[in-house]
């Protein structure tokens, strides 16, 4: 719950608030911008869904476009350059994946890790955000269910010959999250957004992902905290 006093003392025009913004604005329009290509891709992996992901990856597009009129309305200009970055290991191991054909991969980097890191932040962000903020990412974070419902439905469907594979990919993916919210930390904090606060709720999420797909409580514990602790 974030603090009343926070969020009264919130001042969403000073320097230092909109200097914070143009990394974490940036940092969302690119994530929209790379889950788009992402959702793109994976229709092309999977020919027989390629128009549901299509209808996926047009949402990713309006995503973009709400986040960026949320800098705008704020006169900030978004710090791509950084947000490229920030995102190029994460978009590496989905471009290598892709390239080798591994779909459950490219699944679990961005239909469970990277829209539960979107489901957490848009959610912790919500109640401090400003009024036209607001409505945006709270029309953008009832999608990011349906895009986390895709990726589980269909691992779920294919637990079985998917797990090694969601395994490794976890291993290899999940440390990198923690180490993407390292980098964040401190200008989330100045948006009124806890640490702690982003952890808890994509824990909450990815755990849930996870058990919906058919992992135990066992394996969940195991892998959910992966790499969590040396970030
Ligand atoms: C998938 O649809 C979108 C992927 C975007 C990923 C965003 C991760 C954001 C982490 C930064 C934490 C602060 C969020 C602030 C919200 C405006
Ligand atoms: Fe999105
Ligand atoms: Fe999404």
């Amino acid at each position: 719950m974030p603090q009343l006093e926070a969020i009264l003392a919130i001042d969403f025009h000073s320097k230092t608030y909109k200097d914070a913004y143009s990394r974490i604005n940036a940092i969302v329009i690119e994530g929209e911008q790379e889950a788009y290509d992402n959702y793109i891709k994976l229709g092309e992996m999977l020919p027989e869904r390629q128009e549901d992901l299509a209808g996926l990856a047009k949402m990713e597009m309006r995503h973009k476009k709400g986040f960026q009129s949320c800098g705008k309305n704020l006169a900030v200009t978004p710090d791509m350059e950084f947000a490229r970055e920030f995102f190029s290991t994460l978009h590496e191991n989905f471009k290598d994946a892709a390239a080798e054909g591994k779909l459950v991969t490219c699944l679990l980097i961005q239909s469970l890790i990277i829209e539960c890191f979107a489901i957490a932040a848009y959610n912790i962000y919500i109640p401090v955000a400003d009024d036209f903020a607001r409505k945006i990412t709270e029309g953008v974070v009832k999608d990011e269910y349906l895009h986390l419902n895709f990726g589980e439905e269909w691992l779920k469907a294919h637990f079985e010959a998917s797990k090694a594979e969601l395994e490794v990919a976890n291993r290899q993916n999940l440390p990198i999250i923690w180490r993407m919210l390292n980098q964040v930390t401190d200008d989330a904090h100045i948006l009124g957004m806890e640490k702690e606060a982003l952890v808890e709720d994509f824990m909450i999420a990815y755990g849930e992902a996870l058990s919906n797909i058919g992992f135990s409580t066992r394996d969940i514990m195991r892998m959910s905290a992966y790499g969590l602790v040396t970030a």
